[in-house]
């Protein structure tokens, strides 16, 4: 490999924001794996935290390590000013109208869950339907098969081309007064597939549906402006989006947060309690039982300043050019597949090689020091939809160079080489 300043100096001119700068912000990459220097492409898992949010999660434990809500003590009122300060960064991030639709939550999966638990349970009844699609991650698929299940209630699945892309036509006849609400993902973990929500909201609105959108892959890779697009539920992850794991948020309107029962009972979702009678807290509150993870809602809050001074444009840009670059490096090797070619993606390429298992790709490129994801990816439908067990998957942040893409070409070919 090049040395890291020449590298960046080139892919500088290609970028719409400052790239050099960026990439030294992320310690982690700075290390050699394997004796080689670490090409991290499984951001789509978790990606990278810059020294800043690593920074404020250490300061907080050093200064200001407290419960929250709940002090009158200096330490606890200052956590729960960081605590709250964080709420309405993310509130701003997502031009969300109100910091009480912005609930905190341990991340997407939660987010689902308390929105299918709370919101679903009470809405979703005997013959109802739940339409979700045929893109979604486990996080998006089982927690309405649960409700469902309990409810006497059918789950409906938008189908798919053989792209990736979703069948706009088949999903407009699956809207009917049956559907009780729609949950979909906004970029395909698996295959990188961007749906068109905001039309497929538009849709859903018409009738009255409501909509949820799993933004677990989108929130790091685009601008999300959760009022502009008119969603109903909103959902993701810290983690994946250079914050610490451990919290994500669930946004919600605040007419239907409002209407849900709490969706766990405990500490801090309450206004009074007695043997009798429970009266809960106000939005947020309400859906936030128990001591949080303070210090992670703190970073949560460090990871969104960083972000808003990124040119989240530029990110796309740059990061659709890497994709394209791989794409066509990739596709042009002998036996190599491209699972999802859908004509919108972002930031994910899925691959198989004839002859050759997912895991033993990954392997091989973990000796020459690439991370990679490999296997169904928590999206085993999407899997038997393309007709493999697994595949591998490489996923782009924008701190990833169009030279790590080379090294990843030229460990596929050692893979060929190797065991094909
Ligand atoms: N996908 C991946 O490697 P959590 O685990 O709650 O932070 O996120 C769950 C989740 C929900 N929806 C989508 C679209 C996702 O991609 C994920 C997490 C990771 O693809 C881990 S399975």
């Amino acid at each position: 490999m090049k040395p890291i300043e020449e590298i960046l100096e080139r892919e500088n001119k290609l970028s719409a924001y400052d790239l050099l700068g960026c990439r030294h912000h992320f310690p982690v990459l700075r290390q050699q794996v394997n004796g080689k220097p670490l090409v991290y492409f499984d951001n789509a898992a978790t990606s990278q935290k810059p020294q800043v949010v690593i920074d404020t999660i250490m300061r907080y434990y050093q200064e200001e390590n407290s419960n929250i809500h709940r002090g009158v003590h200096y330490l606890s009122e200052r956590a729960t000013r960081a605590y709250e300060a964080a709420r309405e960064k993310l509130q701003k991030f997502i031009n969300a109208a109100s910091y009480e639709e912005v609930i905190f939550v341990r991340g997407t999966t939660e987010a689902i869950n308390l929105v299918a638990s709370s919101y679903g349970r009470t809405n979703v009844k005997r013959g109802d339907e739940v339409l979700i699609s045929a893109l979604e991650h486990h996080s998006n698929i089982v927690p309405w098969q649960m409700v469902c299940e309990e409810k006497g209630a059918t789950l409906r699945v938008i189908p798919m081309n053989d792209k990736g892309e979703l069948q706009l036509d088949q999903y407009e006849k699956q809207l009917t007064n049956r559907t009780k609400i729609v949950a979909i993902t906004h970029v395909s973990n698996a295959i990188g597939t961007i749906n068109p929500i905001k039309e497929m909201i538009a849709m859903a609105r018409l009738r009255g549906i409501p909509v949820l959108v799993d933004g677990a892959q989108a929130v790091p890779h685009m601008k999300v402006d959760v009022q502009d697009l008119d969603c109903d539920f909103y959902a993701f992850s810290s983690h994946k989006m250079f914050g610490p794991t451990g919290v994500g948020i669930l946004y919600g309107k605040k007419s239907l947060l409002e209407a849900m029962p709490p969706y766990q009972g405990g500490g801090d979702m309450i206004k009074s309690v007695t043997f009798e009678k429970t009266i809960y807290n106000d939005l947020p509150n309400k859906f936030e039982a128990g001591t949080p993870s303070i210090a992670s809602g703190i970073g949560f809050g460090a990871a969104v300043d960083y972000l808003k001074n990124i040119d989240m444009q530029g990110v796309a840009t740059y990061e659709h050019e890497l994709l394209t670059y791989a794409t066509e490096q990739l596709s042009s090797i002998r036996g190599v597949r491209i699972i999802g070619t859908a004509n919108e993606k972002a930031a994910v390429l899925s691959f198989v090689i004839d002859g050759i298992h997912p895991h033993d790709i990954g392997t091989i490129l973990d000796d020459e020091g690439i991370a990679i994801r490999t296997g169904h990816h928590c999206a085993q439908p999407v899997m038997q939809r393309f007709g493999v067990p697994a595949t591998a998957r490489a996923s782009v942040a924008f701190y990833n160079l169009k030279d790590e893409v080379d090294v990843l070409v030229r460990g596929v070919h050692k893979v060929i080489e190797v065991l094909g």
